[in-house]
């Protein structure tokens, strides 16, 4: 190639580059905006994994607990402590110092699972998963309580309330978790709880002694996680149904039943085969709380927050797992 042919090519070359760039650096006027772009509003704990959420209304503040995912990527369930974080609003949440540790309860090894708090006459219970030591091998169910939502917690009993030895339905040792618990308006107290097989049973008013005998419900493809809430006449009995786990809900016109199976409430929520919500309504909105993996995985999950929509007929409009989660409440 000559040294004019060159030269020629360099120049025309060097001015097609600089006509792209130029392009390129030109701001996008073809790109209109509608709507705003999302904020990530979902999870809405960043900085630790947090998972099994329950959340409690009490004087206009909303506590949320949660379960904190410690294990490493791609592992197993390695939780050893509970989370509690509050608001006034549902966006900002203020973490309060550790309010209890599965540990705290001496007959306890280990496992910090899923739990939920409730308030009775200005004291704090709170029924809480753990392994429990060699003495009744296996999950176990164990109150824990105190005078403030934010804790400190002490073990109410000094032992489990509901052991695996008590329960023979299935022949697993992780069938006695994930307590849910209710009082009636007659202060009638009952406590669900179950994997494989749904329990439930009468509490005494102390909140921590059994009321009678443990009764069953069997619901389809029940797996764990059952949360009691209720809306208006209606009390609803949602649970992880299948696995990976969708959420599904029952309904009834009693605490005690029977229960109508209505569907499914949630789908698979993204990156993780568990799921495990919370509903609770605040500032005249309802919430649906639950964990995600999209920050993490099945084993550091993410509490996320959503709308929950009611039909006229008292069912439960599907949820919409969003980036964005909800708007300040007011
Ligand atoms: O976090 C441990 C277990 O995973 C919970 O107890 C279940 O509900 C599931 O989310």
């Amino acid at each position: 190639m000559n040294t004019l042919l060159k030269r020629t090519l360099l120049f025309f070359g060097t001015i097609f580059v600089v006509s792209c760039t130029a392009q390129q650096e030109k701001p996008a006027e073809s790109v209109l905006f509608d709507v705003p772009v999302p904020e990530m509003g979902n999870p809405i704990i960043t900085d630790k994994f947090t998972a099994d959420p329950a959340a409690l209304v009490y004087k206009d503040t909303v506590y949320l607990y949660a379960g904190h995912d410690e294990a490493p990527p791609n592992s197993f369930y390695d939780l050893n402590e509970w989370l509690v974080y509050s608001s006034t609003d549902m966006v900002n949440w203020t973490e309060h110092p550790v309010p209890l540790r599965a540990t705290d309860f001496e007959w306890a090894v280990d496992d910090a699972w899923a739990a939920q708090v409730i308030e009775r006459d200005g004291k704090f219970y709170w029924y809480v998963t753990v392994e429990h030591d060699k003495t009744h091998p296996g999950k176990a169910i164990g109150v824990a309580v105190s005078d403030s939502p934010t804790g400190p917690f002490v073990d109410a009993r000094g032992s489990a309330l509901i052991t695996n030895d008590m329960t023979k339905d299935v022949d697993i040792t992780w069938d006695d978790i994930d307590p849910t618990v209710w009082i009636e308006e007659n202060g009638q107290a009952y406590l669900y709880w179950g994997n494989t097989q749904l329990y439930w049973v009468k509490l005494k008013d102390n909140m921590i002694e059994m009321d009678g005998e443990i009764q069953r419900v069997d619901l389809p493809h029940f797996t764990e996680a059952p949360y009691i809430h209720k809306k208006g006449d209606y009390y609803y009995l949602s649970y992880a149904y299948k696995f990976p786990e969708k959420t599904a809900y029952a309904m009834a016109d009693n605490i005690e039943g029977p229960w109508y199976f209505k569907g499914i409430l949630n789908e698979v929520a993204g990156h993780t085969n568990t799921n495990h919500q919370s509903i609770i309504e605040y500032k005249g909105k309802d919430y649906f709380i639950y964990h995600t993996g999209n920050i993490g995985d099945s084993y550091r999950r993410s509490v996320s927050i959503d709308y929950l929509y009611y039909n006229p007929d008292g069912t439960l409009k599907r949820v919409v797992m969003t980036t964005e989660g909800v708007d300040k409440a007011e």
